[in-house]
């Protein structure tokens, strides 16, 4: 069968919306660092909506680590095919990616498009992993980091690209990029500036003062239930498409954008295609993370130890579903400080409709996915604000057992986990006996606790939330849930 490329997107059935404008008269002025799925299935599609009046913005999609997404789209010309999940899907051709590249073989090329004067914006999807963050601050320990460090000028991580890029900029009298953060982190923006500015003080304080004097970092908040790619969806799009898709996107209808308006050097009318324009993202992050990713997690390491495969299957599991919405409602909704003319309980209610969907099959193992590194954005600093204003903590307590014993099970059963500290949360999970004792050994995880490993406030209650989950079977799981 046909690949997907420019060549055969005329023949696509008359049913399949595609770029509403002609490719080869765009030209790339964003770079995006992390061009995985959900980057395709989110900021992607804005762009993909404004090209058509702004045709400066296409995008480079660079992956750091792998050469798949660059063998998937490259002979197709960069185009895939996005499904809108809903109780009637929607397909759409994408085709603001004009060029891929994989960092790994191809630096020099990621590095040039950097320099381009005719790129303005680097966007960033890179995950919290990305960030190389210890608590604040840039972990100077990370092999990616130390590596960039010594060798600056062929870099691996997301900062030390973005550095040399900049470095490269000023070398040659190129105005600076805006680096924009797309990734579910609260203040991903300043977290990225802070570990940009310490990345360049290592390497020439005048680069370092240039950057913080002419780049900007503003934050944004991403949101869209954006589900993996499987088979299954490979399948029914070759039959809708009728030629071959090597790496098609699925997400649900709903999407939203928060951006802070703090661009450098230009930006497209975003708000023209959806994305609010806002000066309150610490207020929208907050509230994302904690209303919804936080129970997303809540359901991911719960609903697993309930043996339950998907989000939907868990909101229809009752014990677990009612738990999730008085988590919601009563533990967390109290410590989300609101952004202006915010309806936390309408929030809640159209996230758990969200949840609900039932045309969305999203793995519950998919959110499960590097548990040491979401915890802390999710559910710790909930946990911390509680404990600040003499609230209760048992509840939000049950998720963050719930995660141990996950571990300890993942690990028993020999399943590597996916997260960045597996090969020590696999020992601490093999070495586990499921008494109070496991619970001060995953404590002593500070890039996860943090100081909040020695506050007896947080640390018994935990406890008692590790202990009632007890053996972790579903039995006493659903017990532990209907308390
Ligand atoms: C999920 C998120 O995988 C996860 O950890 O919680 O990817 C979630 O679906 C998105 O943040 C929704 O915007």
């Amino acid at each position: 069968m046909q690949r997907l490329s420019n060549a055969t997107l005329p023949q696509l059935p008359s049913t399949i919306a595609r770029p509403a404008y002609d490719r080869t008269t765009t030209r790339i002025g964003i770079v995006h660092l992390g061009a995985g799925a959900f980057h395709r299935a989110h900021q992607a599609v804005y762009v993909d909506d404004l090209l058509a009046d702004e045709p400066d913005w296409a995008i480079c999609g660079v992956s750091l680590n792998s050469r798949d997404v660059r063998d998937a789209l490259q002979p197709q010309d960069g185009l895939y095919a996005l499904a809108l999940l809903d109780e009637q899907p929607k397909l759409r051709v994408i085709g603001s990616i004009r060029e891929v590249l994989a960092a790994r073989e191809q630096g020099a090329q990621v590095l040039e498009r950097l320099a381009d004067p005719n790129v303005r914006i680097v966007t960033l999807t890179v995950t919290e992993k990305g960030y190389c963050l210890a608590g604040d601050n840039l972990d100077l320990m990370h092999p990616d980091i130390a590596s960039d460090l010594a060798s600056p000028r062929t870099p691996i991580s997301a900062v030390g690209y973005v550095v040399e890029g900049l470095r490269l900029r000023r070398e040659r009298g190129v105005a600076a990029y805006t680096v924009l953060s797309c990734d579910n982190l609260a203040d991903n923006g300043g977290k990225m500036r802070r570990a940009v500015l310490q990345f360049a003080e290592r390497l020439d304080e005048e680069l370092a003062l240039w950057i913080a004097g002419h780049a900007t970092f503003p934050r944004s908040m991403v949101d869209s239930i954006t589900p993996a790619t499987d088979d299954a969806l490979r399948e029914r799009l070759r039959a809708q498409l009728g030629c071959d898709d090597a790496w098609p996107v699925q997400r649900e209808r709903y999407t939203q954008w928060v951006v802070e308006d703090a661009f450098c050097n230009g930006r497209p009318k975003f708000e023209r295609v959806g994305v609010t324009m806002s000066d309150e993202i610490a207020g929208y992050d907050k509230a994302k993370l904690r209303l919804l990713n936080a129970p997303h997690s809540t359901l991911a390491y719960l609903g697993s130890l309930l043996g339950i495969d998907t989000v939907a299957q868990a909101m229809a599991t009752p014990v677990l579903a009612d738990f999730v919405e008085r988590l919601m409602r009563g533990s967390i909704a109290p410590n989300v400080a609101a952004p202006r003319g915010f309806d936390a309980q309408a929030y809640i209610g159209a996230i758990l409709e969200r949840f609900r969907n039932p045309a969305i099959q999203h793995r519950l193992s998919q959110i499960a996915w590097d548990g040491s590194q979401k915890l802390p954005v999710r559910l710790l600093g909930t946990i911390s604000d509680a404990l600040a204003a003499g609230r209760s903590i048992d509840a939000l307590c049950l998720p963050v057992a719930g995660w141990m014993h996950f571990v300890r099970r993942q690990s028993r059963d020999g399943v590597a986990l996916v997260d960045p500290l597996n090969a020590v949360l696999s020992r601490i999970g093999r070495a586990a006996n499921g008494d109070a004792g496991d619970v001060g050994v995953f404590l002593a995880l500070d890039t996860v606790f943090g100081p909040l490993a020695r506050n007896e406030a947080f640390v018994a209650p935990l406890r008692a939330a590790y202990l009632t989950l007890g053996d972790a079977s579903p039995a006493t799981v659903a017990r532990a849930l209907s308390n």
